[in-house]
């Protein structure tokens, strides 16, 4: 008998936590998996006694759905979602609706939205963001893809979701692979607020000699201001956390960085596009160094700082210089991932409602901060924004905060600690804030060795070539951006 509204495949963390959480919000789950015995597991155990039911085939997941049939997947990305797109397609039919939950490329996404509506069967590609616990009790959720599946889909989605201010944390992204590329931006992010975390760490540890306790208070403090976060929040944790020899655990953890590529894809795309995302692309760099753990160790013995210069000042006040500058770095990530998003919808088509992005951040996943508020409302009161640095609220808050901002990296610079996305922060700052940059040298140079052309400031758009040594020829270069 048809009566699932929701069919799930993959029973790990997400899938599992993803059901129990629809179940509670009243829809009957048809829960599947590759090693199917899972399933009865699930049913007697984590699943029993809810409304969820399970299937032994997928050709029986199928006939349990009511139409059009939604089937979700939450399996490992790559080929296991391939896989069961292929096995599915047979068994669908025209305005029946595939999710992929999973963290999948957004080419992949484009590709499978196409050759999926061949058949007339409708893809989505969801992001999900909030890990195990977000996931059970209200996740964020970025879909995106065949629209004509999203009123099918909404009900679903927006009841499970995390809830900011009753507003559920889920709205239509945009066309093709549009919600896996946000989730891809949101994780790029996400990697940049851990690095500037980790740079205010280092900076009240080793430059003012602070105790995890200490910092764990001025990270309380922090978030009970403009820097309220979920991130913040676990930072403050952390730091407070003891080993059962009473130490702080984090003092003990090698410092090493993992990384699973989300950063990595999204520094790629930045580069694809041709989009300064300098924040994100430095904490991914900060991971790759921070694993190279051994060449460090042995340089640390080799190569001189500037020694032992600790800061001196007043510490009340250089913490708050850190604060400041940590809020200005991170309006600087917003605003470069934001721009990100705009190229891509520009190179692809889509049509993105970047204020709906935002509160789609504003809860239930790891970014999640009270600034994501500040940026809706940015974009609400002009969906065209340039930039979020020229919004008023945005505008204002780096004029306050840019005098500490540039004493702590001029601070850390001169006491020899690495701050690279407090410090690149500040390079995208005064680049675009500058009208005029030394790119009219990059051009001459280009055009005396390789007669690249250039173009006047007086005449842009008609391209020049010199003959800057009196010997070189005077035939150009073709033009081209590569
Ligand atoms: P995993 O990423 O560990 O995937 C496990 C699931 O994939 C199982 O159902 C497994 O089936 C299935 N699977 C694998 Br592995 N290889 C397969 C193949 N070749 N063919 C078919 N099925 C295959 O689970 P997860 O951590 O729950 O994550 C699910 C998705 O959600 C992933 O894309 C992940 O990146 C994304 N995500 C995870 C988190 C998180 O916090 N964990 C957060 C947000 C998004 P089996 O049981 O038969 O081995």
């Amino acid at each position: 008998m048809a009566e699932a509204d929701i069919a799930l495949i993959g029973l790990a963390v997400m899938g599992q936590n993803l059901i129990l959480n629809m179940n509670d919000h009243g829809f009957v789950v048809c829960a599947y998996n590759r090693t199917v015995e899972k399933v009865d597991s699930f049913l007697a155990n984590e699943a029993k006694g809810t409304k969820v039911i399970g299937a032994k085939s997928l050709e029986d997941m199928v006939a349990k759905l009511k139409k059009p049939r939604r089937v979700m997947l939450l399996v490992k990305a790559g080929a296991a979602v391939d896989a069961f797109v292929d096995k599915l397609m047979p068994l669908l039919e025209a305005g029946d609706i595939i999710i992929d939950g999973g963290n999948s490329q957004y080419q992949d996404t484009q590709r499978r939205c196409k050759t999926t509506l061949e058949k007339g069967v409708m893809f989505c590609g969801c992001g999900v963001s909030g890990g195990e616990d977000g996931a059970r009790y209200g996740p964020s959720l970025m879909p995106g893809g065949n629209p004509d599946a999203w009123p099918h889909l909404k009900p679903i989605f927006q009841g499970i979701a995390a809830k900011s201010n009753d507003e559920p944390c889920c709205d239509w992204v945009g066309e093709d692979g549009s919600g896996h590329f946000v989730k891809m931006v949101h994780n790029g992010i996400e990697y940049g607020d851990m690095q500037l975390i980790c740079e205010a760490y280092q900076l009240m540890h080793e430059g003012m000699g602070m105790s995890c306790d200490e910092i764990g208070d001025v990270f309380e403090e922090w978030n009970k201001g403009e820097l309220d976060s979920f991130l913040i929040e676990i930072s403050r944790d952390i730091m407070r956390f003891k080993d059962t020899d009473g130490k702080p655990l984090v003092e003990k953890i090698r410092d090493a960085a993992g990384q699973k590529g989300t950063g990595k894809w999204t520094a790629i795309s930045a580069l694809d596009y041709g989009t300064p995302v300098t924040l994100i692309g430095e904490s991914v760099f900060a991971r790759c160094l921070s694993s190279l753990k051994d060449e460090r160790v042995r340089a640390s013995s080799e190569l001189q700082g500037p020694g032992d210069v600790k800061y001196t000042g007043d510490k009340k006040e250089f913490i708050e210089n850190i604060r400041q500058a940590l809020y200005a770095s991170k309006i600087v990530s917003y605003a470069q991932g934001f721009m990100l998003l705009r190229e891509a919808a520009k190179e692809f088509g889509w049509k993105l409602n970047y204020g709906g992005i935002a509160l789609m951040w504003r809860g239930g996943c790891i970014i999640r901060s009270v600034f994501l508020g500040n940026i809706k409302a940015a974009f609400e009161k002009n969906p065209e924004l340039q930039i979020l640095l020229l919004d008023q609220f945005f505008k204002d808050a780096i004029h306050r905060c840019q005098v500490s901002w540039r004493k702590v990296v001029a601070q850390a610079v001169m006491m020899g600690i690495p701050t690279p996305c407090f410090s690149t922060a500040l390079a995208f700052y005064d680049g675009y804030r500058s009208a005029r940059v030394p790119a009219n040298l990059i051009q001459a140079q280009r055009d005396y060795f390789g007669a690249h052309t250039y173009e006047l400031l007086s005449e842009p758009g008609k391209h020049i070539h010199t003959n800057w040594t009196g010997h070189g020829g005077n035939v150009s270069s073709s033009t081209y951006s590569a």
